[in-house]
């Protein structure tokens, strides 16, 4: 197996959210083991504690229902910086979230560091919604809903970073996974940019391991980087309860594992976002036990090998 230099990283946003408390995630991941559950499986790891944001002026917003948009805004610009000087870097950087809002940061950096290395970014977004709405489309005002939108490129979002964004994604370099809530506006978005999108029926039919190969073998075959956004709500809410915006029928233990299973075989990923755990709606601290033995799964944890056929 080959061993990480992996970096965590806090970012405890949460007013990007309907509901406090993501602000607490990061200490829950650290109190679960993620530091000690890295080590064990060998890799080299440092916990850079938690970021905070730059400060950033009122700014005038296209839309009045956008709530927090300076406070998001600040964390954007932070983790921009913080994620671009770290993407060109080795070493695998885990963001410790906080919502999903802080995802405008970190992939928007991620895909500047790549263009810097001559690399193609590639996101896999394994999520229950697409967080695809832009500053006009959002119903809620809710700043998580919109991260994905902001790293392609849609218009409206300058404020974000204070000016426009030089390094977008290639919407077909994108694949969301384990989707089944999409707003109105934002589906018409999603297929007008042509992002690559894998349902909860495709899941159902196909299987997850084949949706996930095909993905794969493309940031393979392009040499690409692939940052891994991984919102807790991307699993069924029965057994990942600490999470604002359930949605039922999500993906299954076994369907999670697998996926970060395949991921650490490919050896692609390059960073991760661990977002939406609401450590106040936790049930004994189940939910971030899960997403760290999850993450154990993505850097190797296996219990047999079946090419060397060892234990
Ligand atoms: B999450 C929503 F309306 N689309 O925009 C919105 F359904 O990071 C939900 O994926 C967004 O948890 C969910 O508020 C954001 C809503
Ligand atoms: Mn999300
Ligand atoms: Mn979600
Ligand atoms: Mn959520």
């Amino acid at each position: 197996m080959t061993l990480k230099n992996i970096t965590l990283v806090g970012a405890p946003v949460d007013v990007g959210a309907g509901q406090r408390g993501c602000l607490m995630g990061p200490d829950a991941y650290r109190t679960a083991g993620l530091f000690e559950t890295l080590e064990t499986l060998g890799h080299m790891v440092r916990d850079l504690g938690n970021l905070s944001p730059e400060v950033v002026e009122q700014a005038v917003l296209p839309n009045a229902v956008v709530k927090n948009f300076s406070e998001i805004a600040s964390w954007t610009r932070a983790l921009h910086a913080y994620a671009r000087k770290l993407g060109r870097e080795p070493g695998v950087p885990i963001y410790m979230g906080g919502d999903h809002a802080l995802a405008a940061g970190t992939v928007t950096g991620h895909a500047a560091a790549a263009h810097e290395l001559g690399r193609p970014l590639f996101v896999l977004w394994l999520d229950a919604h697409s967080d695809f709405n832009t500053l006009e489309s959002t119903g809620s005002g809710n700043l998580h809903g919109t991260p994905l939108a902001f790293a392609c490129g849609l218009p409206g979002f300058d404020g974000f970073l204070g000016h426009p964004l030089k390094h977008p994604l290639k919407p077909e370099n994108v694949e969301v996974l384990g989707v089944r809530s999409i707003d109105r506006e934002e589906r018409e978005l999603l297929v007008k940019h042509s992002v690559g999108i894998s349902d909860m029926r495709m899941i159902d039919e196909t299987g997850i391991g084949a949706l996930l190969s095909p993905f794969l073998d493309r940031v393979r075959a392009a040499n690409g980087l692939l940052h891994v956004s991984l919102d807790v709500d991307f699993l069924d809410p029965e057994i990942a309860p600490a999470v604002g915006t359930t949605v039922p029928g999500g993906v299954t233990l076994r369907e999670a594992h697998l996926v970060m299973e395949m991921l650490h075989d490919s050896g692609l990923v390059s960073s991760l976002d661990l977002v939406e755990l609401n450590p106040f709606l936790d049930d004994r601290g189940r939910t971030a036990r899960l997403m760290v033995n999850l993450v154990g799964s993505l850097f190797g944890r296996r219990v047999f090998d079946r090419i060397t056929r060892s234990f």
